[in-house]
């Protein structure tokens, strides 16, 4: 069934980026806000505007009821919950089916599935993807932790079954600590999820995040649009991502997109997901499956030519795929730089009202962002107001534009990481392509030393 509005549960970059896809389609919009946001890019832009409640995210984009009604009211036929919020909430997506609303996005049963990490590796397992050496499923005894880290060897980790995005997890050098760990890491997920479930992994010492951009139809079809790099990160925020990933030949993107597609048309995979890897001595190791389109998305677009987020609409419109693996063809190199209100190097969030704004622009270049001089940034939400994304024919080109890129851009009136992003890309390693999921921290940690 065509979509005539759309109503986009979620503020700020992507919020617009979904306007955006939605209008090139004919498509109106309905921007929901909260009181802290009456004044944001995408409420003026978009056709219709609904307030859902007071700052807090908990009782505005997070507020289940006041969206619906917001979608009924408006007449909306569909949501697109975007990233973060209540993109990945089961039973949000099902009560949006349930009022024969429309959700951009996948299956409920799969994305509780994905959300239970201990379920998701073990529809990944059996779906054929590699997974980190482990226990099979939770563990609850102590007797039974001992048998697993002794069969697969120290060190190890422990996780917790709602985690996800690095929250809950203890990492485990030797038999003499388990006990303890394991105690621990049950009673902080309990704390932190209401669900004390853990399991074990082997820990992998220094590993890069490369994940695979996959989209499905519902209907037993599945490509995937390669990877990307996403192990420059600082406390489990990315910080800059690119596509393809500088360490995979395109015979490895290749055999592992399509094993990731494989997985995704046998499961039945709707919409947009993406494959968390970690990747280290030249071998993939599931860790997560994220059932949304994700911050980083755009280096996918760049070197790909396809509009995710139009596939995301077509797909609940209940199109077929735009397109078959054979179509999909990977060109250049692609780089995005989060670009964040906070003190470049104390990472202090730096709310407050944007003086002058003058954004990158020229051949390759993107800014995502809703960003204008005189608009005043919350300081209830998350610090991150641009991503910038630059595209060359290789890496190098790729960085010599970023680097012209990130000379163009000023955002006065609020500090901004502008500055560690230009730093960043003077590092040698980065610079080579030669870094992992602990480069970042390291290399800020020398620079304080
Ligand atoms: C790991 C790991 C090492 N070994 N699992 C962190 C986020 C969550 N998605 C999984 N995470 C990790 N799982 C095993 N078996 C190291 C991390 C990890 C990490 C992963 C990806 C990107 C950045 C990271 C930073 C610290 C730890």
């Amino acid at each position: 069934m065509p979509i005539k509005r759309i109503l986009i549960a979620n503020r700020g970059e992507i919020a617009l980026r979904i306007h955006r896809a939605a209008h090139e389609m004919g498509i109106e919009t309905v921007a929901v806000h909260s009181t802290a946001d009456a004044e944001a890019m995408h409420v003026r832009l978009a056709d219709h505007a609904v307030c859902i409640g007071p700052p807090a995210a908990s009782d505005s984009y997070l507020n289940i009821a006041n969206i619906i009604s917001a979608a009924e009211v408006s007449h909306a036929d569909a949501i697109h919950p975007g990233y973060g919020f209540l993109s990945e909430n089961a039973r949000f997506a099902e009560i949006v089916e349930a009022h024969g609303i429309a959700w951009i996005g996948p299956k409920p049963e799969h994305i509780r599935t994905m959300g239970d990490k201990v379920e998701a590796k073990r529809s990944a397992g059996a779906l054929g993807l590699p997974l980190v050496p482990g226990s099979n499923g939770a563990v609850s005894d102590i007797g039974e932790a001992h048998e697993v880290a002794a069969r697969i060897g120290y060190p190890v980790i422990i996780k917790a079954a709602s985690g996800g995005g690095g929250r809950g997890m203890k990492v485990c050098e030797s038999a003499d600590q388990l006990e303890t760990l394991m105690r621990q890491a049950g009673s902080e997920a309990k704390a932190a999820f209401g669900d004390d479930t853990v399991y074990i992994e082997k820990y992998l010492g220094n590993p890069r995040h490369i994940e695979f951009q996959i989209f499905g139809d519902g209907r037993g079809n599945a490509i995937h649009l390669g990877e990307r790099d996403c192990s420059l990160q600082r406390r489990h925020q990315k910080v800059l991502e690119e596509a393809p990933s500088p360490v995979l030949s395109s015979e490895e993107r290749d055999r592992m997109g399509t094993i990731c597609a494989k997985a995704m048309a046998d499961m039945g995979y709707r919409g947009a997901g993406t494959i968390e890897f970690l990747w280290e001595a030249g071998e993939f190791y599931f860790i997560e499956m994220n059932t949304r389109l994700q911050v980083e998305h755009p280096v996918t677009e760049m070197i790909t030519g396809v509009d995710l987020v139009r596939e995301q609409i077509r797909i609940a419109e209940g199109e077929d795929l735009s397109c078959a693996q054979e179509d999909i063809t990977f060109r250049g190199h692609a780089i995005e730089c989060r670009i964040n209100a906070e003190d470049a190097w104390t990472f202090a969030p730096s709310p407050g009202q944007v003086t002058y704004y003058h954004a990158a622009g020229g051949m390759h270049v993107r800014v995502d962002s809703g960003l204008y001089a005189g608009y005043r940034i919350p300081p209830y939400y998350d610090s991150m107001i641009a991503k910038l994304i630059v595209y060359g024919r290789n890496r190098d080109r790729c960085i010599m534009r970023l680097r012209r890129a990130l000379e163009e851009m000023v955002v006065e009136g609020v500090k901004t990481n502008l500055p560690l992003h230009q730093a960043l890309i003077q590092q040698e390693d980065v610079l080579a392509g030669e870094y992992t999921i602990k480069w970042l921290e390291d290399w800020l940690g020398r620079r304080e030393a």
